[in-house]
């Protein structure tokens, strides 16, 4: 149910091309194929190897501001802002890190983005390298996905013979080595720095924030991290301008976003579409709700997002702002749609028992919480529920948010209260009906 097609569908309302996935059709991933799409001229134009006498690494940082790029990854945060944390005169080594440890439930766009275009995330990695001065990188891959990762090496070895990394790119002063790292398909590996402890061989356990990697990130030293997709809009701003790239989204939530819809939809997949586009048209993009059946709910932003019912999902469009407005979180842009076939109670206990097995365990609230959560939904769900487990619920999952190292505590809370809070009726409808199953039979007459 969580796996997308591997389709790629574009789809623009105006006059830009799609910037991720144009043209794309699984056989031209290859260097002489990117280039051939216009690959590679953004990392000339900043080097002032097209001509042009260069961009300053301030200007480049300056556009991604413009663009108002935000991090495709989950948090939203601005891409620009997080690249000026970089202390660009610190004397020592400074890394910086992709986080292509795409782990969350109904997520399937960043494995795409490498297996179908690696080109546009090195060439975006190597610019941001440039604007931050960096001269290290490394590409954090999910464990569990191997022919992405020979994907992405074989492209790195395509781009190193190029000279389009390794010293001296392109025959500029600006020199970056970038390595592939095979992670260890663990969800928790992909918050940011349980990501770096991974990637330098310890468990992959979070760590207390801050200090944020800006300043202590990988060995210890100035690390910025962004998602795969951040990386892949990049080459795109820097050819096209901040201003176009935001002018295809809407105010404060610029460009393009890949959603991946999964789900009781007819065609299920990975979508681009730009900010601000409806749901009801991304929704049609995914051909509707599956034949014969009625929206009931969707999980707009992948798993840990909570679930928004059909009446105020179709009133959004999607953007950071508008599902944020609705209660919700655009997060990784998965798309769960479920129909009125879908129980919830059902939906929740699974949700409940993946954010429990997940649990590094670190801290108590978390570790202990998020079997609480799953032990009442599964009671209530197998038919021993009391009339009390609501109340315990809501109490649970309020004693997990905010006390716990990483989000991952909140991730499991928030769709609980989500739940409860737009579905109580459904559960309040199965524990009764579990109570009077369990009555004794009235004596006969
Ligand atoms: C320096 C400051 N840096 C913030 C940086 C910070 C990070 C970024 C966002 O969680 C969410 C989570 C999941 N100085 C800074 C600063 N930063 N203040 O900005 O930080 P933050 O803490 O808001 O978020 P986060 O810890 O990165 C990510 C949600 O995404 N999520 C998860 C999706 C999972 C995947 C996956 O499987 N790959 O995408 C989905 O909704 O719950 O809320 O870089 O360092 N003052
Ligand atoms: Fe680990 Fe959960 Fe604590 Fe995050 S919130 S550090 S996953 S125990």
């Amino acid at each position: 149910q969580f796996r997308a097609t591997g389709v790629q569908t574009c789809f623009h309302d105006r006059h830009i091309n799609p910037q991720i996935y144009a043209g794309l059709n699984g056989s031209n991933w290859s260097l002489q194929d990117y280039v051939a799409r216009g690959g590679y001229q953004a990392l000339r134009k900043v080097l002032g190897q097209d001509g042009s006498e260069g961009l300053s690494q301030d200007q480049v940082i300056a556009t991604v501001k413009e663009s108002a790029l935000r991090g495709r990854g989950g948090a939203g945060f601005p891409t620009g802002l997080k690249w000026s944390f970089m202390p660009r005169q610190f004397p020592g080594q400074k890394y910086l890190v992709c986080n292509s440890d795409e782990g969350e439930p109904g997520t399937c766009k960043d494995r795409d983005i490498l297996m179908f275009n690696p080109h546009i995330v090195i060439e975006g990695m190597a610019i941001a390298a440039y604007a931050m001065g960096i001269s290290v990188g490394y590409n954090y891959i999910h464990g569990e996905i191997f022919e992405v990762y020979d994907r992405f090496e074989a492209a790195l070895e395509e781009a190193r013979a190029a000279g389009f990394l390794g010293d001296k790119i392109l025959g500029s002063n600006f020199s970056f080595q970038l390595h592939a790292f095979h992670g260890f398909g663990a969800y928790i590996c992909g918050e940011e720095t349980a990501l770096l402890e991974s990637l330098e061989g310890k468990k992959g356990q979070p760590r207390f924030k801050p200090p944020f990697p800006a300043s202590f990130g990988l060995y210890g030293k100035p690390t910025t991290i962004n998602n795969t997709e951040t990386f892949a809009a990049v080459p795109w701003i820097i050819r096209n301008g901040g201003q176009a790239y935001l002018e295809c989204g809407k105010p404060n939530n610029g460009g393009t976003k890949i959603y991946s819809v999964s789900g009781d939809v007819e065609r299920p997949g990975n979508y681009e579409v730009p900010m601000g586009t409806p749901f009801a048209k991304l929704l049609e993009l995914a051909g509707g709700v599956r034949t014969g059946r009625q929206l009931k709910a969707v999980i707009p932003g992948g798993s840990s997002s909570p679930v928004l019912p059909a009446s105020i999902i179709m009133e959004c469009t999607m953007d950071y702002d508008s599902i944020a407005k609705a209660g919700s979180m655009l997060g990784s842009g998965a798309v769960i749609v479920m129909d009125d076939s879908r129980c919830m109670v059902e939906s929740l206990k699974r949700l409940s028992y993946f954010y429990m097995h997940e649990s590094c365990g670190q801290c108590t609230p978390c570790r202990e919480g998020t079997g609480w959560l799953w032990r009442l939904v599964d009671r209530i769900h197998r038919g021993d529920g009391r009339p009390a487990d609501m109340a315990l619920l809501d109490n649970v999952a309020e004693n997990i948010m905010g006390r716990t190292i990483c989000a991952l505590g909140d991730a499991a809370a928030m769709p609980v209260r989500a739940m409860i809070k737009h579905f109580r009726p459904e559960f309040e409808a199965m524990i009764k009906a579990d109570a009077a199953a369990s009555q004794p039979a009235p004596a006969a007459v």
